[in-house]
């Protein structure tokens, strides 16, 4: 076998929650990263059949039953991850009844994987009807989306329109919108399945006065979903109490969407 520190997706988990923590959006424990790892990635590295102990979800999640993940742990910081990942991170099968995380390797302190892990499971079942590729599933709390959902209204058509309208790229990179999300309590399946459903539609997931979900088919698509709404959300933080002189107007926005050929979210434009 060989030795999985030196895995690509272990040092790309743990060079995207650096990333994320030095912007600010995962103080202390917040946030969460899971990965689905497909069997071919795992196999160099660990044994499937080698489980170190069983740890029930508490929710069901039979499509995904037998899938591996690496996943964040519960109450870990991820500023802490580069210099140990196997007491921060973990790697689990789900069981056959897709009920119970099969720990195949980390939470080496007798950690859990993360709180959150019903909006993860949930996300990934709801991508995986939509997109083959995807793969990835990013929580954290960066400020100006938070910001924002105190003082914009939070109806996610006319919250994806403001943060297109903030800067050319939003509507480039995330045509697919954002959904949002009410105030829940999280960690809860409640939140999960609410989170899953906006998933179905679009790849961000705003949590009102909490932070934000993001769908990739990798570690860099997630990210970068994050980084390029937190701009816009950055950009309407700065400028939403003065008056505009002039914006991007809809027409603009159809124009980019024909020039690259986009998907924009259906009624989102009209
Ligand atoms: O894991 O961010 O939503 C800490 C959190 C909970
Ligand atoms: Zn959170």
């Amino acid at each position: 076998m060989k030795d999985i520190l030196t895995a690509p997706f272990l040092t790309e988990m743990a060079r995207t929650a650096t990333n994320m923590y030095r912007l600010g959006w995962d103080e202390r424990n917040a946030g969460n990263i899971s990965l689905l790892l497909d069997e071919e990635t795992l196999a160099p590295y660990l044994d499937r059949g080698h489980v170190l102990r069983e740890i029930p979800t508490g929710f069901q999640a039979p499509a995904l039953a037998g899938r591996c993940f690496l996943v964040t742990g519960t109450g870990k910081y991820f500023k802490n991850i580069p210099d140990d990942p196997e007491a921060n991170l973990g790697i689990f099968r789900l069981n056959d009844d897709g009920d119970a995380a099969q720990l195949l390797w980390g939470y080496s302190d007798g950690g859990s994987f993360t709180s959150e892990l019903p909006a993860h499971l949930m996300s990934h079942m709801a991508r995986l009807q939509v997109d083959p590729a995807h793969r990835v599933v990013l929580h954290c709390h960066p400020d100006n989306l938070l910001a924002m959902t105190f003082v914009h209204d939070l109806d996610e058509r006319a919250f994806t329109r403001t943060l297109w309208r903030m800067c050319t790229e939003c509507v480039m990179v995330f045509p697919d919108g954002v959904g949002v999300l009410p105030w829940m309590v999280c960690g809860t399946r409640e939140i999960g399945l609410a989170t899953a459903e906006k998933m179905r539609l679009s790849r961000l997931a705003v949590w009102a006065h909490h932070g934000i979900y993001a769908a990739g088919a990798s570690l860099d698509e997630a990210f970068g979903l994050i980084e390029t709404a937190e701009k816009g959300a950055g950009i309407y933080m700065k400028i939403a109490h003065l008056p505009w002189k002039q914006a991007i107007t809809d027409q603009q926005l159809r124009q980019v969407a024909a020039r690259f050929g986009l998907k924009v979210r259906p009624g989102y434009l009209d």
